[in-house]
């Protein structure tokens, strides 16, 4: 035993002390932040960035206590606690209260400048929000119009490319206060590994793909030719950000109209089935949820309905990016999101709510454990939930009529790779690009310029017009300003199809995995709580075999799922040129 109590030395002593006051301080955090972010003024700005700065010291205090006790008497558990003291938090404050203050105050400050940008689009009288822009992106066909709201929308980095500056450095100190070279290598250190083999484990996940990726850009290439012209799309170099869709170029689903195969009977468009039937944003929520109870997980809470944000108010500003929250850290789930009525949002309801359930099953752990077993896991979730939104669910639920006889699947299978395989490249580069930035290896000077050079290498896409140096173009995507590592989605689309492959078996499903549905299987949903309820408890590895038996990230799951399809393009594209 300790001699003081309020002093304690042994591991187990220290853990408990941390672990009470860190639940303490977050749940304050939690409930600063939510307002803040369903409610944007100054005061709550700053609010939310005081709570948070003492969590985040806090937390990079009881870091260094662990660091420091003798780990002879720590049980495995503990000492994964220690670890996870030290990394679990994607931002560590600087010890001077000062610094640490100013750096939360300059994360809430970007994000707010993110939530209240508008642009007015050529012809429209009435400045418009990234929701709107986006719309036009997805819908509009017109390159110029296109371009404009491109534009428009890629001026918000400006006013971030100063505070972002600070950020990084005010970040690195924090970080390197605890050992880190810098907030990459931290962010690195997150998977039970060491930070140098994540980086090499990544880069042999995207070869595997890579092929893939390239046939698919091709083919829609060559579509986008057709379209707009060869003076407008290059035969043989990028494709034009502002043509695909998705104002990141991020997946590009939207375009399908522009690629379908022609012999392809269009294939239920979830847009047009969910307004047909006059479905509201509440009903959507509904019938994920019932998805998951459906699995046999019990219905979430009724304080679920009362606190969440579903739609957009009118009559103040919020950060629409979707998010999953579990304020009290139990049972105070809680989504944010701006709904529309698009079979986009409703796979992107699935998604949040995979976070809420991860979050629920892991709520009967230590504070420490409370998250997932590495953070792609807790971004495959929701989204392997809706890879089981085939036509047989549809079907089954009542949107649609009947389900078509399974045949090729090509316009369904290219559907979904529009979705997951075009966003693969940018689910990397992302932190490739924020890694550097962290090391020092890319200056402030050359940060828009390597942006696009990586956009360039690795989807082969380009901006509309040339990009100048005083532009900040990362800054135009959400989780730059937000400091929300992003790695998390590039793994997440890989196990996700891992999940689906592993679910669909234990569900009994013989047939192709596009069509396989685990809807109503309970044996799928106790594999998958299974899992769940570990939490962070145990290396990942532990948590992947739980549900898959296996204990790699593979992109063979992906790849089997896409076979049909990879036959098609290759054939598809026999006589365009790949590359650019
Ligand atoms: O940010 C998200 C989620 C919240 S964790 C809506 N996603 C990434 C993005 O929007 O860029 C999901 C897919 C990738
Ligand atoms: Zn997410």
């Amino acid at each position: 035993m300790s001699a003081d109590p309020e002093r304690p030395s042994e591991p187990a002593a220290v853990l408990r002390a941390a672990e009470a006051e860190l639940l303490d301080l977050a749940i304050e955090s939690g409930r600063a932040e939510w307002v803040q972010a369903t409610y944007i003024t100054d005061d709550t700005t700053d609010l939310s960035a005081r709570a948070t700065a003492r969590l985040l010291a806090a937390t990079a205090r009881w870091a260094r206590t662990a660091a420091a006790l003798p780990r002879g008497g720590a049980s495995a558990a503990d000492q994964r606690k220690i670890q996870l003291l030290r990394t679990g938090l994607p931002l560590i404050a600087p010890g001077d209260p000062a610094l640490g203050r100013e750096l939360a105050g300059t994360v809430n400050g970007m994000q707010a400048i993110y939530a209240k940008h508008r642009h007015a689009p050529a012809g429209a009288s009435e400045p418009v929000d990234l929701q709107a822009l986006s719309r036009i992106l997805a819908e509009e066909r017109d390159p110029v119009r296109l371009e404009d709201a491109w534009t428009g929308w890629y001026r918000v980095g400006r006013e971030i490319r100063r505070p972002f500056v600070r950020y990084v450095e005010l970040a690195n100190v924090g970080a390197r206060e605890l050992d880190f070279a810098d907030l990459g290598e931290l962010w690195r250190s997150r998977y039970d590994l060491p930070p140098d083999d994540l980086a090499r484990e990544v880069e042999r996940l995207w070869q595997q793909v890579r092929p893939l990726y390239d046939l698919l850009h091709a083919y829609v290439r060559g579509r986008l030719v057709a379209r707009y012209g060869a003076d407008r799309v290059p035969e043989r170099g990028p494709i034009p950000a502002h043509l695909l869709g998705n104002m990141w170029a991020q997946s590009w689903e939207s375009i399908y109209p522009l690629v379908a195969p022609p012999e392809e009977a269009a294939g239920a468009d979830l847009t047009e089935l969910l307004r047909r039937r006059g479905v509201a944003p509440v009903e959507m929520v509904r019938t994920a949820e019932r998805f998951f109870v459906s699995l046999g997980l019990p219905p979430l809470p009724s304080s679920f309905w009362e606190r969440s944000m579903f739609e957009r108010p009118r009559d103040r500003e919020v950060v629409c990016h979707a998010s999953a929250w579990d304020v009290d850290l139990v049972d105070d789930l809680r989504i944010k999101m701006c709904i529309e009525v698009t079979g986009d949002d409703f796979t992107t309801l699935h998604h949040e709510l995979g976070h809420n359930y991860y979050q629920r099953a892991y709520a009967g752990q230590p504070y420490l454990f409370r998250d997932s077993a590495h953070d792609g896991f807790h971004e495959a979730i929701g989204d392997t939930i809706a890879l089981s939104v085939t036509p047989e669910y549809l079907a089954r639920i009542g949107l649609l009529d009947r389900a078509p006889a399974p045949g090729p699947d090509i316009g369904l299978l290219l559907h979904r790779a529009l979705e997951k395989i075009a966003f693969l490249p940018f689910g990397l580069l992302v932190d490739r690009w924020r890694w550097e930035v962290f090391s020092g290896a890319i200056a402030p000077a050359d940060y828009n310029r390597t942006w696009w050079a990586l956009v360039a290498r690795y989807q082969g896409v380009a901006p509309p017009a040339p990009r100048s140096d005083a532009e900040f173009d990362p800054g135009a995507k959400y989780h730059v300003p937000a400091n929300v590592p992003y790695l998390r989605y590039f793994l997440a689309h890989l196990l996700q199809f891992q999940f689906h492959r592993a679910l669909a078996r234990a569900a009994g499903e013989q047939g192709p995995l596009h069509r396989a549905s685990i809807y109503g299987s309970t044996a799928a949903g106790d594999r998958l709580r299974a899992m769940l309820e570990l939490g962070a408890s145990v290396p990942w590895p532990d948590a992947l075999e739980a549900l898959t038996g296996e204990r790699r990230m593979d992109a063979r799951g992906l790849l089997d799922y896409f076979a049909p399809l990879e036959r098609w393009l290759r054939e598809e594209t026999r006589h365009l040129p790949t590359g650019w």
